[in-house]
């Protein structure tokens, strides 16, 4: 194949150097982040792009489709796809897929260093030692996780690795989702607010998009109680932010360990002032390790559709039909 038999692609955003660096030695490819007029780098290509890698955190949608007619998959960097209008795709035939497994036991252990985090203060403890509190008096005692019990929103891959975890630590697990799941041994809460009511500790690891947004809400805190946790690694759009800033400031919960947001990489300086919440900047599958993995799928899906073998990770949307 020479350079010019090159596949050519759109890259939306940065990459990890490891995934960029394969896809440049694979395809030709547009950098649409780079360029100062978008559509017209789009209109220049149009002809000639039959695929996306799509990175970063624009809003892929119908526009994008309509821009590029020869369009036939977009890879996505990440498991969560919800700045993808995917169902629009399975429509107009294309085919969309993420970036499922890979990280899954990082994002896992990521929950359990969080959960940790808040219920123990650990960055707070950190930040009373670098001031050189510690020599005027010990850190205050704190809450636990003896004695809690968690509802996880979202028993999905990562929230079933997570349940997992927890089980070594010999809490009760209960879960909601939209179905009850036959192979799961934990209570199943069809009504969020049941299950809020009946645990202290709530983790949430459902995706973003419309179905999910403000899942978790003022009376959800509120029915979480004086000595609830919420941990959410899922999506910002899951959690109604301005409801959970009142309901730590008021003390409704006890605190909130975050890693993601509504309008990231904007965090409130509402949320930042409160002492008691952990908040971490997305960083759930942020490992050299996992994010390689991640990038390599990326690749080798666009790879396996160029070669003909069909996408290897497509989502539910665009489901793909080998024969
Ligand atoms: P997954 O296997 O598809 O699990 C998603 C779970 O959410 C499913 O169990 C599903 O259960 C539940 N769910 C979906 N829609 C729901 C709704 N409307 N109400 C309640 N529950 C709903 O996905 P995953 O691989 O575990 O990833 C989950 C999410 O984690 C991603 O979508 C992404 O947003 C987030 N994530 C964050 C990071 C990070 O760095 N913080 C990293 C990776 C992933 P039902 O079908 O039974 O409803
Ligand atoms: C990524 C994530 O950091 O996979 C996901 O859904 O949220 C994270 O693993 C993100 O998608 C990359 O921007």
């Amino acid at each position: 194949m020479t350079a010019t038999d090159k596949p050519e692609i759109v890259q939306t955003g940065p990459l990890i150097a490891y995934a960029a660096d394969q896809l440049r030695a694979r395809f030709t490819v547009h950098e649409l982040w780079k360029a100062t007029d978008r559509a017209a780098l789009l209109a220049a290509v149009a002809e000639r792009v039959r695929g996306v890698a799509v990175a970063g955190h624009i809003r892929i949608d119908g526009a994008l489709f309509d821009a590029l007619p020869r369009l036939e998959i977009l890879s996505g960097f990440g498991v969560g796809y919800d700045n993808v209008d995917a169902a629009e795709a399975g429509r107009r035939g294309l085919v969309v897929t993420n970036t499922p497994d890979v990280l899954t036991e990082e994002v896992a252990d990521l929950t359990i260093g969080l959960l940790l985090a808040t219920v123990r203060q650990l960055p707070q403890a950190d930040r009373h030692l670098r001031a050189g509190r510690w020599l005027n008096g010990p850190y205050p005692l704190t809450s636990s996780l003896r004695r809690r019990s968690v509802g996880i929103v979202g028993l999905g891959r990562i929230g079933k690795a997570v349940a997992r975890r927890l089980e070594a630590f010999g809490l009760p697990i209960a879960y909601h989702g939209r179905s009850r799941q036959g192979d799961v041994p934990h209570r199943y809460y069809p009504s969020l607010l049941d299950m809020a009511a009946d645990v202290d500790t709530l983790i949430s690891v459902a995706p973003g998009g419309a179905a999910t947004r403000h899942l978790i809400d003022a009376a959800v805190l509120k029915a979480l109680g004086p000595d609830g946790v919420l941990i959410n690694v899922g999506r910002g759009s899951v959690v109604d932010q301005a409801a959970l800033i009142a309901a730590l400031r008021d003390k409704t919960i006890l605190s909130a360990g975050l890693d993601v947001f509504e309008d990231e990489p904007r965090v409130p300086a509402e949320l930042i002032a409160i002492e008691q919440a952990v908040l971490l900047p997305h960083i759930g599958s942020a490992s050299v390790h996992t994010r390689q993995a991640m990038g390599q799928l990326v690749v080798d899906n666009l790879v396996s559709w160029f070669e003909g073998r069909g996408p290897l990770t497509p989502v539910s949307e665009t489901p793909w039909n080998k024969a």
